[in-house]
């Protein structure tokens, strides 16, 4: 794939309603796009990184500075394959969301040239999949079970959420009375426990969760490994897996017996199936997270979320979760479940009229 240029575009996006984890409150994403100019064809992608480097180290600012400076120049004059994009870009450490959206745009434009879709060339093994719902930290009990109420009408299969000290028993206990015993039910710390809080952790052990998220701190592992065996609820890793290495690490340290794969995190959608093929072989579930994404990230996320080793639902939710107007054709839900996209690339493209409108600045890096 020979690249003429590379635009890097921001645009923000208001969210529906503002979304509190325990790192903080977002109300809108600050969202840079990256667009890979080829002689012949386009490829976009959607940096997951956020305004502030809260979740991890990243943030968009530094995303795309990065990404000006020194990772699109690193790429070959004569032409790339998205397949040695990550090899070529190793030399620079860490940036891992910014490294992600630039392969992720590369495979993109690669694909649409050859007229393959993203699922396809990933190995996806489904045409659609059962969404997740990722609920945030409330004011009040009642907010949220309003909120979880509403999410389950719409059909959501699987309801996440969001916890910290002081928001966690509690909640999940009104969360499991008020619907049926069935309703798969997760829990998402976000880092915001220690390995002091075992015994408070160990009392979400009643309620039958399918899984609790990050408990501790992104470096935490081995700590990870000693909580794991002080709760029946199975941990599930989210900020502490940057790459295939980690997954290895967790895996045989016994940190995790579930992992969380976004593509964004990981460095692209190439290290997320190597982590998937791993935890495949070791027999350990994972499921596609998210970081906010507009219809651009989330169209490739579905088409990783269709693969064998994606045995839970996962956060990849309706358009309309997250926007009342997406940046792509809406996504939404039918009967729980989001249809992988089939067209070429990643098979959809930013509505030219609302990129317009929600386009904050753009700048061309030409090569
Ligand atoms: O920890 O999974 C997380 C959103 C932003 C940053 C971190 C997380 C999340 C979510 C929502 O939980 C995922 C989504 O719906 O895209
Ligand atoms: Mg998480």
């Amino acid at each position: 794939t020979q690249i003429t240029g590379v635009e890097l575009r921001r645009i923000t996006m208001p969210l529906v309603a503002p979304f509190r984890t325990s790192f903080g409150v977002e109300t809108g994403r600050d969202v840079l796009l990256v667009r890979v100019v080829t002689p012949d064809h386009e490829g976009w992608a959607e940096c997951g990184a956020p305004s502030e480097p809260r979740y991890c180290s990243e943030y968009v600012d530094g995303a795309q500075d990065v990404l000006r400076r020194f990772l699109i120049h690193a790429l070959p004059k004569d032409g790339v394959d998205a397949q040695a994009v990550g090899r070529i870009l190793r030399p620079f450490t860490g940036h891992r969301m910014a490294k992600s959206a630039l392969e992720t745009a590369v495979l993109d434009a690669q694909l649409r040239a050859a007229g393959e879709s993203f699922g396809s060339y990933l190995g996806a093994a489904r045409d659609r999949v059962p969404c997740g719902v990722s609920v945030g930290i409330m004011d009040s009990v009642p907010a949220l079970l309003d909120a979880v109420e509403r999410y389950v009408a719409e059909g959501y299969v699987r309801i996440k959420l969001k916890i910290e000290p002081g928001w966690d028993v509690e909640p999940v206990r009104a969360v499991r009375e008020r619907f049926d015993d069935d309703l798969l039910l997760q829990v998402d710390a976000n880092a915001a426990y220690t390995l002091v809080d075992a015994q408070q952790l160990a009392r979400l052990d009643d309620f039958g969760l399918l899984l609790i998220e990050q408990p501790l701190a992104n470096d935490d592992m081995v700590q990870h490994a000693q909580l794991a065996k002080l709760l029946r609820t199975p941990i599930c890793l989210d900020e502490s897996i940057e790459s295939a290495t980690d997954a290895a690490a967790a895996i045989s340290l016994g940190a995790c017996s579930v992992i969380n794969i976004k593509p964004a995190r990981v460095g692209g959608y190439l290290e997320a199936r190597r982590i998937h093929d791993l935890a495949r072989a070791h027999g350990v579930p994972v499921w596609c997270g998210g970081m906010l994404e507009t219809g651009i990230g989330r169209a490739a996320n579905l088409a990783l979320a269709a693969l064998p080793g994606f045995t839970l639902p996962g956060d990849t939710s309706g358009s309309h979760r997250y926007f009342a107007t997406d940046l792509t054709e809406p996504f939404v839900l039918s009967d729980g479940h989001l249809e992988v996209p089939a067209g070429p690339g990643i098979g959809v493209a930013p509505l030219p009229d609302v990129l317009d409108e929600v386009t904050t600045s753009s700048e061309w890096i030409a090569r």
